[in-house]
C-alpha cells in the first residue's frame, strides 16, 4: 500500500467518531478506488496492527491503533502552524538527534520532527548514555532555526521543559517538576531529560536541534539498573498507559505558543512560567560545574535564564552549565 493511500484511509477513518462505521463505497469514493481495492488496503492496515472491524451492510470502523508514532496519527488532530508539520520516523535509529543534524545541515524546515520507536545510541549531556528502550517512550529532536545570536541557544532548554511540563500536566494530571536546566522531575525522579545543541556563528544561530527523551509507558523494571532508582514513567506515576501521540502533539503546540511568544516578547514571560515549575529554588544545591563543584542555596533564574546561586560566603554567583544536586 502506497504511502499517500494509507495515510487517506488513516484519516478517514480517524475522522469518523467512535461508534461510526464507514461504508466500502464511502472509502472507495474518498480514494478513488474500487471496493475491492478498499478491502485489500484495509488488510493493509490490519498488518500494520490496527485493530479494523467490519461489520456487514454498516462499513468499516478502527477499534485499536497499533502502538506506533506514524506521521498521519500525529499530524491528525495536530493544531500547529509549522511545529511538527513535517515528521520523519524511525523504527529504530542510532540517535535522532545525530539524524536531525543531518537533516538541518540538508535545509530540512524550521518545525521538522525527527522521531524513533528506539535509539541505540541515544545520548545526554557531555556523549551520557540515554536509555531509550523500544516503543516505551517518546525519543524525538526537533529543529528550529531562530533569528537570534548563538548566546541565546540555552533559553530554549528551558522554554523546552515548559512546554513538556505543560504538555505532561494536560495530558496526565500530573504535577511535574522543572530541574535546572533540563531535567523534569515526578515524586523527584527523572521522566524527561532535554539536550539543545546549537550551530551557528556567534552572532546568529543556524539551527538548534533540541533532543526531548520522555519515559511514557516503562515499568519500573524496564529500566537498566544504573538508573533504575533515579528514573520513572508516566505511566508508573499515573498508574495508567499514557498516549504517546497525545503527548507529542500537546508538546507541539506549547512549544509553538511559547516559541511565538519568545519571539514577540523575549524570555521574560517564559521565566515566569518556567518558575511556577521550579524545584530547586530557595533549596541548598551542590552545582557540579567543568571547574568544579560551587555549594549554595539556589536563588532564582536571570531574565536571560541563567541560574542564580548565592554560596556560603553570601556571594552571587551566575551558573551557566551544570548538574544539579538538590541536597536534603
Ligand atoms: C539528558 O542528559 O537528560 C538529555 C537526554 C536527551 C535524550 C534525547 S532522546 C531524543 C534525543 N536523541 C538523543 O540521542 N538524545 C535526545 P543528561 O542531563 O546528561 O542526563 C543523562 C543521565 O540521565 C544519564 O547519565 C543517566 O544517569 C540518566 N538517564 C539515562 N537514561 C535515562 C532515562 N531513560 N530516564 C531517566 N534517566 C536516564
Amino acid at each position: 500500500m502506497s504511502n499517500s493511500i494509507r495515510k487517506k484511509l488513516v484519516n478517514a477513518l480517524l475522522s469518523a467518531s467512535d461508534d461510526e462505521y464507514l461504508s466500502g463505497q464511502n472509502l472507495a469514493d474518498v480514494l478513488g478506488c474500487s471496493r475491492t481495492a478498499v478491502w485489500k488496503h484495509i488488510e493493509d492496515l490490519r498488518k500494520l496492527g490496527y485493530e479494523v472491524e467490519a461489520v456487514k451492510k454498516k462499513g468499516y470502523r478502527i477499534i485499536r491503533k497499533p502502538n506506533q508514532l506514524s506521521e498521519e496519527e500525529i499530524l491528525f488532530g495536530l493544531r500547529t502552524s509549522f511545529i511538527g508539520r513535517n515528521i520523519i520516523h524511525y523504527e529504530t535509529v542510532d540517535s535522532t538527534q545525530i539524524e536531525a543534524k543531518k537533516f538541518a545541515r540538508n535545509q530540512a524546515p524550521e518545525g521538522t520532527l525527527v522521531i524513533a520507536e528506539e535509539q541505540t545510541q541515544g545520548r545526554g549531556r557531555m556523549a551520557r548514555e540515554w536509555h531509550s528502550s523500544k516503543k516505551k517512550g517518546i525519543w524525538m529532536s526537533l529543529i528550529i532555526r531562530p533569528k537570534l545570536p548563538l548566546e541565546k541557544a540555552p533559553q530554549f532548554t528551558l522554554l523546552t521543559a515548559i512546554a513538556v511540563a505543560k504538555a505532561i500536566e494536560e495530558v496526565t494530571q500530573l504535577r511535574p517538576e522543572i530541574k535546572w536546566p533540563n531535567d523534569i522531575l515526578l515524586d523527584g525522579k527523572k521522566v524527561t531529560g532535554i539536550l539543545t545543541e546549537v550551530q551557528g556563528e556567534p552572532d546568529h544561530i543556524n539551527y538548534l536541534v533540541i533532543g526531548i527523551g520522555i519515559n511514557v509507558n516503562h515499568t519500573q523494571d524496564d529500566f537498566p539498573e544504573d538508573v533504575r532508582d533515579i528514573a520513572t514513567s508516566l505511566s508508573i506515576q499515573a498508574n495508567n498507559s499514557v498516549s504517546r501521540v497525545a503527548l507529542i502533539q500537546s508538546i507541539m503546540q506549547y512549544f509553538e505558543e511559547y516559541y511565538q511568544l519568545y519571539v514577540e516578547q523575549g524570555f521574560v514571560p517564559l521565566k515566569q512560567i518556567w518558575e511556577k515549575y521550579a524545584i530547586s529554588i530557595g533549596k541548598e544545591i551542590i552545582a557540579r560545574t567543568v571547574s568544579g563543584n560551587i555549594y549554595g542555596k539556589a536563588i532564582g533564574i536571570t531574565d536571560e535564564g541563567v541560574l542564580k546561586l548565592a554560596d556560603n560566603q553570601g556571594n552571587i554567583q551566575l551558573i551557566y552549565s551544570a548538574d544539579i544536586d538538590i541536597c536534603t
